[in-house]
């Protein structure tokens, strides 16, 4: 489900380039002009104008992914977390066992539909977050989950994302911390 809400804060937002169309000219501050009222050579830029400028980013920014539905009582903290700090996310139910495709599509995907952080929860041997962060260089955090048929209380889903091979990075936050993940993606948004 996207969020829509997010406006980003930035100092120098960025600028799409325009001619020069509806700005006063540039020239003799005493000459004056029909157009310009008199005040030729002072630069009034029009608000429509101004307006038009600033690019307003359309779709998610995080993905919270999780591995089944029976995760999405643990991943609600990510959520819950990314609307209190107004941040755009969208939520994805895929098993990186049952449904390998779609989960090589999605994480494909997602850098070219906007999306900056991936915050992938799954519990058991939790291959999500790593198979995502194979198909993709975006910054992928782990949430190892205590499922239902845990081992040693969702060890076995921390041991399963904390021990991606190198080159293939994944970070890994507490068993259950989804709070923790949609902080940390926060955090590196605004990095
Ligand atoms: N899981 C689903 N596909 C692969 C894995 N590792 C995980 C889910 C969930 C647990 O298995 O992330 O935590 C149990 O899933 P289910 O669908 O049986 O409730």
């Amino acid at each position: 489900m996207a969020r829509r809400r997010f406006r980003p804060q930035r100092s120098n937002p960025p600028v799409r380039p325009r001619p020069s169309v509806g700005r006063a000219p540039i020239g003799d501050p005493m000459a004056g002009s029909a157009e310009s009222g008199g005040t030729a050579g002072v630069l009034i830029p029009e608000p429509e104008t101004q307006l038009d400028e600033i690019e307003i980013r359309e779709g998610p920014l995080v993905a919270v992914v999780m591995g089944a539905e029976s995760d999405r009582v643990v991943m609600a903290a990510a959520c819950d977390e990314l609307k209190e700090r107004g941040i755009s996310f969208e939520e994805t139910v895929v098993s990186a066992h049952r449904d390998p495709e779609q989960v090589r599509e999605y994480a494909r995907g997602a850098r070219i539909r906007g999306i900056k952080v991936i915050i992938a929860g799954a519990g058991m041997a939790a291959a999500l977050p790593g198979s995502i962060a194979a198909y993709t260089d975006l910054p992928v955090i782990g949430v190892p989950i205590r499922s239902e048929n845990a081992v040693s209380g969702g060890l076995d889903a921390l041991l399963s994302i904390a021990q991606s091979p190198s080159g293939v990075p994944v970070a890994c936050v507490a068993i259950n911390g989804a709070q923790n993940a949609a902080i940390l993606a926060s955090r590196i948004l605004f990095a």
